[in-house]
């Protein structure tokens, strides 16, 4: 099933008898379903795939902060406030775990965030889409928790201890935030014809960014052969997309709204939803930095760094006065 599909992708994997013995044994370790630890001998390229899709992961964790932090003084209730306030700390908790399971393989967070705010490290491309009404708060709980979720349970199980294990937490918190976000578009779609219409217009932008989330077709994803090997990907990016699709459209029909995909059909014989094209165009065209609010995303990630430089001083200064005083002691 996903071994056939990848054939079909862009990179191409080692055979063990292409290997070194040193990475015939890891490999092997790898099939017997043994978890991989920091201290642990593994190949260079399996420790720059990890620091790549790992860090891109915590980067997208902090820049998510941003559209739904555009609502936080604006959320309709106290109650409404609240939740989305502790939602967008467990999105800034989530980075911080995956920055320290970056760390773990030997990376430094400053070189990370570097990488983040020059443009050169990726982050998920549905945080370049804007937040225009209350309603996509909802829908991004909704749909990009939703997706986030489907994609990182299996990480659960991923071959990098760190990595998996900070998953376990991270996915019980998405689940959280993926009910808030229904529950949102819940009482909206229940509510005046202009509430409803608010909903439709945030699952209208924001379902075909939400199908991109999973990633490049599987014919064109560089580095899935490679990280299935690595049982870093235990599913397909295709794989998950549908997931996502046959998860997500009765959800849609319950709150009774419309998904916006003309070719959107049941096959009975599959038991799974076909779905339409995927405008790929728009997916490159904002990994090259020209969606909606790259610019202003970047920016506002930079500024923050500058003018937390204080603190960060702060507490270098107060860590070595007290080594300091412990050497003394
Ligand atoms: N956006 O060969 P593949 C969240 C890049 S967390 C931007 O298939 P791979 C929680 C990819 O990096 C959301 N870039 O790559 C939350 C690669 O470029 P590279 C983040 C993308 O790594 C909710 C190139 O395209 N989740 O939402 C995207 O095998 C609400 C070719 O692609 C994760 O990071 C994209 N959508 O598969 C927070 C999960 N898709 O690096 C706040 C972990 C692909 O070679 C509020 N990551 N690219 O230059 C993964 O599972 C994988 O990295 C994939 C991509 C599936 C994203």
């Amino acid at each position: 099933m996903y071994a056939q599909q990848v054939e079909t992708g862009l990179s191409t994997v080692r055979t063990t008898a292409d290997m070194a013995d040193d990475e015939r044994a890891f490999q092997a370790r790898i099939d017997a379903g043994v978890r991989i630890e920091a201290k642990d001998w593994m190949p260079d390229a399996y420790r720059k795939t990890l620091i790549r899709q790992i860090s891109q992961h915590a980067h997208s964790e902090i820049v998510g902060q941003l559209p739904e932090g555009n609502w936080v003084t604006r959320a309709p209730t106290l109650k409404r406030k609240s939740i989305l306030l502790a939602k967008i700390q467990d999105e800034a908790g989530h980075g911080l775990y995956l920055y320290s399971a970056a760390e773990t393989l030997g990376v430094s967070r400053d070189e990370l965030l570097a990488a983040l705010h020059s443009g050169k490290a990726k982050y998920s491309s549905i945080f370049n889409y804007p937040t225009l009404s209350w309603a996509d708060m909802g829908a991004i709980g909704w749909l990009v928790d939703g997706s986030a979720i489907i994609n990182q349970i299996p990480l659960c199980r991923c071959s990098y201890g760190p990595y998996a294990r900070a998953m376990v937490r991270v996915c019980k918190e998405e689940s959280f935030h993926a009910r808030q976000g229904y529950d949102i578009m819940l009482a909206l779609a229940r509510g005046t014809a202009e509430q409803k219409a608010m909903a439709q217009d945030a699952l209208n932008r924001w379902w075909w960014p939400s199908l991109m989330m999973f990633g490049p077709s599987d014919a064109e994803s560089v580095n899935s052969a490679q990280s299935a090997q690595w049982r870093i990907k235990l599913f397909s990016n295709d794989e998950l997309r549908q997931r996502m699709v046959d998860q997500t459209v009765p959800q849609a029909e319950f709150l009774g709204l419309t998904v916006p995909d003309p070719d959107l059909r049941f096959n009975a014989e599959t038991g799974h939803y076909e779905f339409g094209a995927i405008d790929w165009a728009e997916f490159h065209n904002v990994l090259k930095g020209n969606g909606p609010c790259n610019r202003e995303r970047l920016r506002t990630r930079v500024q923050a760094w500058e003018e937390g430089a204080w603190f960060r001083e702060a507490l270098v200064a107060h860590a070595d006065k007290h080594a300091a005083v412990k050497e003394v002691a």
